[in-house]
């Protein structure tokens, strides 16, 4: 039965989508938010993940009366089947985003994409040093090729543990090895996944979500690490930088281009031919004031990281973003685009266009990227854009007046370089911090939004009141944009809100107590963040004892499975807003949650209510300090100059 339609203010947090959802409906169009409440309850059986349809002689779901499928399978089989599933799809989005990358950037280092270039030699250097080959004296494009090629091996080594992984602190890869699910090349982790799913193969549960902990490894150790790596030598390493965010960002005199999805590649080519002359001149030709380019989801991330590009919106605002009428074009990539665009574009003038093969659309225009002629390809789709400027009707055009200003851009080495300056970048003074008692601990708010829930409620809750208690804040993908459209991602509007450690320290180093780091791929900063802080000494000899927790309030996609067991797999525990589809299993729900916190330090906690999320967050953070010894009562001492020289 169909669910009571929620009034907009139910559904969403800001006002800018709450003036588009009753926009949508004024206009008659259908959205996420309609479509949801249209498909009533959701399944039980698929709820609690007990639904089997792995071979034909089913589909098969469990009940009491019928405690096993007509093979046998019980709960505990079924469900870890299906969770392993859902990590493999997510480890091999993020890998395959990582794969595309590094093949192109294998072919920049031979000198067959002429439209790129390596943008940043130093993280080239910095990242080929870390897997051991030698940069002095050496071309760069010689050094590039002989890393894109070890990046290569990641995806097909057979019987190798990913390099990747020594990247990692070396107790917490202890961790790994003892409990037996380092991986081995990521394409041969996503495909033995699923051959161990097919019917009749691994049924023992525990055997099933070690390989789901195992496949997870190869996703944030490997494939996304390398999809960060390779984004930072190709587009530069992100440094803090000022945009906006919210559908305000739009401009009626201007013709507005929105880059959706999750690759870099397109979108930073867009960027830089939006300021081409011709580009302005043609655009002046077709009567507007010029070109406006924003994001949403990944894709905005990546340019706002690196170019400041504004961000129109996260994942549940992408058919309101077409909704303002306002959007001459989107341009998508993949992952998290949902297939109803063109269906709202057609009551609007908009151009959905689609641009790799493996992501199509009925109803979009697919105009393939020509990598080869990389520029001129992105100049073509701003043409095409422009020329759809004079089909704009004015009547439809309501561009609300929201957006708010942050700061973005906080790779680790932009952390290390506000933290220690250029000639002592360090993380030693956030380990001081957090020795003292200043900053408590740290959490990474990670993932997207969720129809099931008022969008961006849970993460600016949280957000809002782990600041008050001095947690520094580490964020990514659409909950860092919750926060930019919260207005929590400036260091003045948030350092009214923070407590009053957290405030000095930010006030000290001119941080803001929210940082965001960037897309989904690059939740591998907060791994990296945390090796940083394992290695700057004080806190621990591996990721598990730092004071730090993950939360994924209103995560959705597979993705977030993925990240959220690789995470737990490092040591760290990660709290749910949104349950796992696992409640069907007892066991499975034990093995992902105290079992793994006790072999890895780190185990998965669903809970629904903000506010006990926080209670539980700070508990954990205080309960690894006291391990640490670090909660006993120190006096504060101000340093003099002999002092901080000491240190
Ligand atoms: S875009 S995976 S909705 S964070 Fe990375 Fe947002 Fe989640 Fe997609």
């Amino acid at each position: 039965m169909a669910k009571e339609a929620r009034k907009p203010e139910e559904l969403v947090s800001d006002p800018a989508s709450v003036e588009m959802i009753i926009k949508s409906q004024n206009d008659c169009i259908e959205t996420c938010f309609t479509r949801a409440d249209a498909q009533g309850a959701s399944c039980k059986f698929g709820t609690q993940g007990v639904c089997c349809k792995i071979c034909h002689m089913g589909p098969c779901r469990i009940t009491p009366k019928s405690p096993r499928g007509a093979c046998g399978a019980d709960a505990d089989t079924i469900v870890a089947r299906n969770f392993l599933r859902e990590v493999v799809g997510g480890t091999a989005a993020h890998s395959d985003h990582g794969r595309h990358l590094v093949l192109r950037f294998k072919k920049i280092a031979e000198g067959k994409e002429p439209d790129y270039k390596i943008t940043d030699v130093k993280a080239l250097h910095r990242i080929a040093g870390k897997y051991g080959i030698k940069t002095q004296g050496r071309e760069v494009n010689d050094i590039a090729l002989e890393l894109a090629n070890i990046f290569i091996s990641e995806f097909t080594s057979q019987e190798e543990a990913l390099k990747t992984l020594d990247q990692a602190p070396e107790k917490t890869h202890a961790v790994w090895k003892n409990e037996k699910i380092e991986p081995f090349g990521i394409d041969r982790m996503v495909v033995e996944s699923m051959h161990r799913t097919h019917m009749g193969v691994d049924h023992d549960y525990r055997n099933l979500l070690d390989m789901a902990f195992r496949t997870s490894l190869a996703d944030g150790w490997g494939g996304s690490q390398i999809a960060t790596q390779i984004s930072d030598i190709m587009f530069g390493t992100p440094e803090p930088i000022r945009s906006n965010a919210n559908l305000g960002v739009l401009e009626e005199k201007k013709v507005n281009i929105i880059v959706h999805g999750h690759e870099p590649a397109l979108s930073e080519m867009l960027a830089a031919a939006v300021y081409d002359p011709e580009i302005k001149e043609y655009a002046k030709s077709a009567g507007a004031e010029g070109v406006n380019l924003a994001g949403l989801c990944c894709t905005a991330n990546e340019i706002l990281m690196r170019r400041g590009i504004s961000v129109a919106g996260n994942f549940l605002q992408q058919e309101l973003a077409i909704i303002t009428g306002a959007v001459e074009m989107m341009v998508v990539d993949v992952q998290c685009v949902m297939p109803s665009l063109p269906e709202v574009a057609k009551s609007y003038h908009t151009k959905i266009v689609s641009t790799t093969d493996i992501a199509k659309t009925i109803g979009a225009i697919h105009m393939e990227f020509d990598e080869d002629h990389a520029y001129d390809s992105a100049k073509n789709l701003i043409k095409m854009a422009i020329d759809n400027f004079k089909n704009r009707d004015p009547k439809k055009v309501q561009i609300p007046k929201f957006k708010q200003p942050l700061i973005a851009g906080f790779s680790v080495e932009a952390i290390r370089y506000m933290l220690g300056g250029e000639f002592r970048a360090s993380f030693r003074p956030l380990n001081d911090a957090i020795i003292q008692g200043r900053i408590r601990g740290v959490c990474g708010i990670v993932g997207c939004n969720n129809i099931k829930t008022k969008t961006d409620s849970y993460i600016n809750t949280i957000t809002k009141e782990l600041i008050k208690r001095n947690v520094l804040i580490l964020k990514t993908g659409c909950a860092a944009q919750a926060s930019a459209k919260a207005g929590q991602l400036t260091p003045e509007a948030a350092l009214e809100g923070a407590g009053q450690g957290l405030r000095e320290v930010c006030e000290t180093v001119g941080i803001p107590p929210v940082l965001h780091m960037g897309s989904c791929v690059d939740n591998t900063r907060i791994l990296e963040a945390a090796t940083e802080i394992v290695y700057e000494g004080g806190l621990g000899d591996c990721i598990a004892k730092v004071p730090a927790v993950g939360v994924a309030p209103e995560w959705m996609s597979e993705k977030a499975v993925a990240i959220g067991c690789y995470f737990v797999a490092s040591g760290v525990d990660v709290i749910l807003g949104q349950p796992f589809h696992i409640s069907g299993s007892e066991n499975v729900t034990n093995y992902l949650g105290d079992e793994a916190r006790k072999r890895f330090g780190g185990g998965f906690i669903y809970i629904p209510d903000p506010m006990e999320a926080v209670e539980k967050i700070m508990s954990l953070i205080e309960d690894a300090r006291e391990k640490l010894g670090i909660n006993k009562k120190t006096e504060r001492k101000l340093l003099d100059m002999k002092d901080r020289r000491a240190i």
